[in-house]
């Protein structure tokens, strides 16, 4: 589902950039002669403020959409300066410190262009920048995938997991007894220092997603659960006690060193 719509997107974006690139070479590009600050100001569109000075713009990255009738005013702060865009056939008049000119033009088609300074060596000396033109057609395109991926992929994840859920194997707590209401719980008297417990939660570990939904195995530090212990009269580290929402015991058995023994060995 995800690839389909991804193909879909990707051809659409071919197409769309195909057409783009006929048009631009068959069509002069329309640009407004430059203009003198004072004669925009009228100008519908976007306006964008750019600072020149030695040797930077800033911004030095300007996002706009394709066909948008776009105005830079541009400002000079320091030293003498202008604002060139060579493939979009933008260029203001060079000003000095403290000047402002203005230029604007129509975005007529998508890409990334460079905007550079052609006084001097300013180009060279890095006073350059990057116009981003978008073209409105793929952003919408875009932002149908955008839309409809996630609910899709969304939806059936949350499904799977509820579905999949596996049982747990964690630490025990006595709250957790509640959950023989409708599972089977088990509790698993384990030491640190005994090789066979170590063994069968290692493989516990391992087998997580096997656990079936229906089980819980609480592990019971061996060491500190001296209350326990007496309750199921336990004296070997490696103990498994199968009990019910109120802690008493259904059955009880030791050694095994999976998942499985557990399981073979429920009541
Ligand atoms: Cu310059």
């Amino acid at each position: 589902m995800k690839y389909k719509i991804f193909f879909v997107f990707a051809m659409s974006l071919i197409m769309i950039g195909g057409g783009c690139n006929k048009v631009s070479k068959e069509a002069s590009l329309p640009i407004n002669p430059n203009t003198e600050a004072g004669d925009v100001q009228n100008i519908d569109g976007l306006r964008i403020e750019v600072e020149g000075k030695n040797y930077s713009f800033t911004p030095n990255v300007i996002t706009i959409n394709k066909g948008e009738t776009v105005t830079i005013d541009f400002y000079n702060s320091q030293g003498f300066h202008d604002f060139v865009i060579d493939k979009l056939n933008v260029k203001t008049k060079k000003i000095n410190t403290g000047n402002k000119t203005s230029v604007t033009f129509v975005a007529n088609k998508a890409g990334e262009f460079e905007f550079y300074c052609s006084v001097g060596n300013h180009r060279a000396q890095g006073m350059v920048g990057k116009l981003i033109v978008k073209d409105i057609d793929e952003q919408v395109a875009e932002v149908k995938v955008l839309e409809e991926v996630p609910v899709v992929e969304e939806t059936i994840v949350v499904e799977e997991i509820l579905q999949n859920l596996p049982g747990t194997y964690e630490v025990y707590s006595p709250e957790k007894l509640a959950l023989a209401k409708e599972n089977n719980v088990v509790l698993f008297f384990h030491a640190a220092w005994c090789p066979t417990c170590r063994r069968l939660e290692s493989n516990l570990n391992k087998t997580l997603d096997d656990i079936p939904t229906d089980l819980n195995i609480l592990q019971v530090n061996y060491d500190d659960a001296n209350d326990l212990r007496k309750k199921y009269s336990i004296t070997y580290q490696h103990t498994l006690v199968q009990v019910d929402e109120k802690g008493n015991q259904i059955t009880k058995w030791t050694g095994g060193s999976d998942l499985q023994s557990i399981l073979d060995k429920l009541k």
